[in-house]
């Protein structure tokens, strides 16, 4: 099988992929993509959307982690990335939706809008990026880009603010997932590799990983993703982080 990633350095659902793709035994190439770049590559290799993770797979073209999982699962069963019984399907599905359009979102509007204030710890993210230039470089010259992520993702003040206020009951939720056992089993499924890079970027940024890492949900983001390139100093506003402070004292 010939498998060819194609990602952004630091992508949680660039992660979720190569993590499912190791889950299956499937070697792989990957080509790193510099961001807002990437959206036009992607879509001059002939991938219907400018997103990443895109995966060509013997020539066949998929984009979005939750086709790719699907796909997976189809041309290479075992072991399955979800369930054979349709209910336990169905809610590992759910699961996986959630991650994917729920929690993604706030987590990248919410490390853009650091990287924009302060674009210093880039490099630390960048560790073993293949960008074909110097990663100094890279970060000297990040300013721009910065800008347009911030733009293109929507990530204005207001919006990482409710993002941030929201995230307390998701992560609930994610514990209520494990404790009902559709995540966190013993073996990884699809929603588990969907969420976990997600938690597991969160808890790079100082300002969330104290909220994070010592319940359930930060303990199967450690599992998913045991090592990470990156850490954050505080930069997000105390007052924006008081509801995810007082849901997780909870
Ligand atoms: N929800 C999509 C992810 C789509 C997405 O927003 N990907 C980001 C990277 S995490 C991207 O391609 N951004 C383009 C850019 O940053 O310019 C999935 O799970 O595949």
């Amino acid at each position: 099988m010939k498998a060819r990633l194609y990602t952004i350095p630091g992508s949680h659902p660039g992660v979720a992929v190569q993590l499912m793709l190791a889950q299956k035994g499937i070697p792989f190439k990957r080509t790193d993509l510099f961001p807002v770049v990437s959206r036009a590559v992607v879509r001059g290799l002939g991938f219907p959307g400018p997103t990443v993770p895109a995966l060509k797979l013997d020539g066949k073209k998929l984009q979005g982690s939750r086709t790719i999982s699907r796909e997976l699962d189809r041309v290479r069963p075992e072991p399955p990335l979800f369930p054979a019984e349709p209910e336990r399907r169905a809610a590992v599905e759910e699961a996986e939706r959630f991650g994917d359009e729920e929690l993604q979102h706030p987590i990248r509007q919410a490390i853009w809008w650091a990287f924009h204030r302060n674009k210093a710890p880039l490099r630390d993210y960048s560790e073993g990026a293949r960008l074909g230039i110097p990663v100094g470089l890279a970060v000297a010259t990040a300013g721009p880009i910065l800008a347009m992520e911030v733009r293109v993702n929507k990530a204005t003040d207001e919006n990482v603010r409710a993002g941030l206020a929201k995230l307390g009951p998701l992560l609930q939720k994610v514990d209520e997932w494990i404790a009902a056992g559709i995540l966190d089993g013993e073996q990884l499924n699809a929603a588990d590799l969907q969420i976990g890079p997600s938690l597991r970027l969160a808890m790079t940024m100082q300002d969330l990983r104290p909220s994070i890492e010592d319940r359930p949900a930060g303990r199967l983001a450690k599992r998913v993703q045991p090592e990470i390139a990156g850490d954050f100093p505080p930069v997000l506003p105390p007052a924006w982080l008081q509801p995810l402070r007082a849901t997780a004292a909870t």
